[in-house]
């Protein structure tokens, strides 16, 4: 039951609550615009399109207490939480389809839940331009999109980082960052205090996305479940320009495809979400184009026939 054997579940969850602007609602549409369905079907895939979440609207308030639209956030990761783990447990692959990144919490509680069920490993691959590890104390914004991995590593209120059971969630150890070049001062040091793995761009620049992905995929086996968290703000905004928190200086296209198919490799890919996407700021559906084409390659298609990687 490999990836590439298996029906994939695509989840659209169409809420921008916890981002700072507006728009990432409208990312599940557009991603099935780009025809996302049909790419994944010519990779062999079987697709159920399971539709669009429910959850409430966004209320654009400011935040209070270090956290903006708490409650929204909470109402639609529980949401999210539960389809992601039914999908998980009929052995379905399920493809979030974001929506800002806060979402990543009630995606990532619900794999982690799966692996601790299943017995599996649990690599997380965070591709982003940010390290999203701030706490109500620190954020600059409130916008909880800033917030996720610090809530799956147990920084936040029980509300949050109790969605999957167990409190936290998953453990520093099981991530790897990929991507990173905007962290606020604050976060740069409980990044540093806890240890996370981090490839930023610096490491990319002087190291290469192959050896990048390399050391991010060190340690992936046969028991490995590999889930790959996508905020298409990952990208060079050249290259994505559809996103609300664009930083310059990312991924170009061609080490974001290398990055993709290096991933595709292992065989192991049994989650993803498709985060930031945002519509409103996009043109002519460009940067949809751009993911869907990145998936493709993230589902194993190749230019040519390989059954095995020219690596070693
Ligand atoms: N670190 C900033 C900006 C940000 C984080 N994630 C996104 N933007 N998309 C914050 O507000 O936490
Ligand atoms: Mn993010
Ligand atoms: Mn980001």
């Amino acid at each position: 039951t490999d990836a590439f054997s298996r029906t994939v579940s695509l989840i659209g969850v169409p809420t921008d609550v916890g981002a700072g602007a507006r728009g990432a609602s409208m990312g599940p549409e557009a991603l099935r615009v780009a025809g996302l369905a049909e790419v994944l079907q010519a990779q062999g895939l079987r697709v159920h399109d399971r539709g669009n979440l429910a959850g409430p609207s966004n209320p654009w308030q400011p935040p209070e207490n270090g956290y903006r639209h708490f409650e929204a956030v909470k109402a639609w990761n529980e949401a999210l939480h539960g389809a992601v783990f039914d999908e998980l447990q009929q052995a379905r692959l399920p493809v979030v389809l974001g929506g800002d990144h806060c979402l990543g919490l009630g995606s990532i509680s619900a794999v982690a839940r799966h692996c601790r069920a299943s017995g599996k490993k649990l690599r997380v691959l965070w591709l982003d331009a940010h390290a999203d590890f701030n706490t109500a104390e620190l954020t600059p914004s409130g916008n909880i999109h800033g917030m996720p991995v610090a809530l799956l590593c147990g920084l936040g209120p029980a509300a949050l980082t109790g969605i999957g059971g167990t409190t936290p969630a998953v453990r520093p150890d099981q991530i790897r960052q990929i991507g990173i070049r905007s962290v606020d001062p604050g976060e740069k040091r409980l990044v540093h205090e806890h240890g996370l793995e981090v490839f930023d761009m610096r490491y990319i620049d002087e190291m290469g996305m192959r050896h990048t992905m390399e050391q991010a995929l060190l340690g992936v086996d046969d028991n490995t479940h590999l889930h790959v968290s996508f905020d298409v703000d990952f990208l060079d905004p050249e290259v994505a320009p559809g996103v609300g928190t664009t930083v310059r200086g990312g991924p170009t296209d061609r080490e974001a495809q290398l990055c993709m198919e290096m991933i595709a490799d292992t065989g192991r890919l049994a989650s993803l979400d498709v985060m930031e996407l945002n519509p409103a700021l996009d043109v002519r559906n460009r940067t949809a184009e751009v993911a869907v084409d990145l998936i493709e390659s993230l589902f194993g298609k190749s230019t040519l026939m390989r059954k095995t990687a020219p690596r070693a």
